[in-house]
């Protein structure tokens, strides 16, 4: 395959590569639609939420003080996003907060995952506060508690202050240091009213796709890059933690993980090779230094020149939960022309697809906690991300009755039951996202939103499933009293 045909597929696009024939439609909406909220039966205190990240909704890039980040820079020179768009607008969030704030809470959510904007704290990424920024957080915290909504705080999904990629970014061990740093100074200045820590966000995808293959922020390409970068992600996330501990942090501790079984693309023996190290790539690399302190032995060689002595005491941490974002199997074929000789491939099952976008396989879902559980034991793990999108502008008409996503998100939530039944421990479930709002090198095309945003006016409308979803936390919080 030659690596130039994909040099504009997005992460989303290389799902999709071999769109096959749907699974009947009864496997695709095993529930009557839409399925009774109050029968799912989560245990007392399952926590149901939303998630965002800064970068995708807040938009006010130039605005009060903030710094550039390496996806203003992706975004503007040249642009690199589908479309020629940016975020600059995003969903409006940095001036709608306290209307999104009310939606959650009217919904009937009580949990709120999000992230800060690093340049917006430390615009230079040094140790100079932004106050403008804080300022933002501060309010947004404040009205989260008012309103009842438990805050899960993710430091970093993705928008390094370009000052530090200037000096390298992730290919750099100094980034970690300066992560640790972030994360010191923001919990002392924010730590009173968080009460959930999260540190990354999916570092092997940001790995991978934005520092090997180049279509994220910060457009690097190349295996040295990528597994310098994974390395140092790990490393800055093992920091982080001891900085958060350090810091006197109240609040439980954890990370989120991009964890996605991967799968041959054929019966081939090459494919099952290939698919085995891309595995120790993704999933591996992530969760091995975290829970054990080691990479796993197909690609520890390749790593060794970026891991240095008592790295791993400090990538190993115990911590409270791992966010485990999931959307769908990886389908990985022999590839020559890609590092590890693997590179995304045809999907060998008959899944369906939801528009344009990821094979819907919630059966994976099962598959990854059990596999996770089995493996590490963690203390507690969540799903910090899962959803599904749409095409075009919905602000009107059938795709707010977007019964769709409410059989989705059904169905992973009967797999993710079961998986709790056979031994998960797993204590809350976040749907991507409360808005549709600006989707990486996507622009603003894919819609994952609960809540629609009319791109011209900004005007938020509730789709269909955001009432569902809030229906069905309702009842469970109703079974819990
Ligand atoms: C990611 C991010 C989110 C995405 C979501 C849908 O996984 O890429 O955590 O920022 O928007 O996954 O693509």
């Amino acid at each position: 395959m030659n690596i130039r045909s994909f040099l504009t597929l997005s992460r989303r696009g290389l799902l999709r590569l071999p769109a096959v024939a749907a699974l009947p439609p009864a496997l695709l909406h095993p529930d009557p639609l839409p399925p009774d909220p109050a029968s799912f039966n989560f245990p007392p205190g399952f926590a149901f939420g939303v998630s965002t990240s800064a970068y995708q909704i807040e938009g006010a890039v130039r605005e009060d003080g903030r710094g550039d980040s390496i996806w203003d820079e992706f975004c503007h020179n040249p642009c690199r996003v589908k479309g020629g768009q940016n975020a600059n607008i995003a969903a409006g969030h940095y001036h709608h907060m306290p209307e999104d704030v009310a939606l959650i809470a009217d919904a009937g959510l009580r949990n709120y995952r999000f992230s800060v904007s690093w340049p917006r704290l430390f615009p230079d990424g040094g140790s100079r506060p932004n106050p403008k920024g804080f300022a933002f957080y501060d309010r947004l915290l404040d009205a989260l508690l008012t309103k009842g909504v438990t805050p899960w705080l993710t430091l970093y999904h993705w928008d390094l202050p370009q000052a530090l990629q200037a000096k390298g970014g992730w290919t750099s061990r100094d980034t970690a240091v300066r992560l640790a740093e972030f994360a010191y100074l923001t919990s002392r200045a924010l730590g009173d009213r968080v009460p959930n820590w999260l540190v990354m966000n999916e570092t092997a995808v940001h790995a991978y796709i934005g520092h090997c293959l180049g279509y994220h922020a910060p457009g690097l390409t190349g295996q040295d890059n990528w597994f310098a970068a994974l390395h140092h992600l790990n490393l800055g996330q093992g920091m982080a933690i001891e900085a958060l501990r350090a810091s006197g942090a109240k609040g439980r501790i954890g990370t989120v993980a991009a964890c996605e079984p991967i799968r041959p693309s054929s019966p081939a023996l090459e494919d099952a090779q290939a698919a085995e190290r891309f595995d120790a790539a993704w999933n591996g690399a992530v969760l091995e230094p975290l829970f054990f302190g080691s990479y796993p032995e197909l690609i520890a060689a390749d790593i060794a020149p970026h891991v240095r002595s008592g790295d791993a005491g400090i990538m190993a941490q115990p911590i409270d939960m791992l966010g485990i974002n999931y959307y769908s199997r990886l389908n990985i074929a022999h590839n020559p022309a890609y590092p590890l000789s693997a590179y995304f491939g045809a999907n060998p099952r008959r899944s369906p697809y939801f528009a344009g976008g990821w094979p819907i396989e919630p059966d994976g879902l099962y598959e990854i906690l059990t596999r996770i559980q089995h493996r590490y034991s963690p203390r507690e793990m969540f799903i910090s991300e899962n959803g599904f999108a749409t095409v075009g502008t919905d602000t009107s008409g059938a795709p707010l009755d977007d019964v769709a996503r409410i059989s989705y998100i059904a169905q992973h939530l009967r797999f993710l039951r079961r998986a709790m039944d056979s031994g998960a421990n797993v204590s809350g479930y976040f749907v991507w996202s409360l808005l549709d709002s600006f989707e990486w090198n996507d622009g603003m095309k894919w819609h994952f939103g609960l809540v629609a945003v009319d791109p011209v006016t900004l005007e938020r409308i509730p789709k269909r499933s955001c009432h569902w979803y809030g229906a069905l936390a309702c009842a469970h919080e109703a079974m819990r009293i």
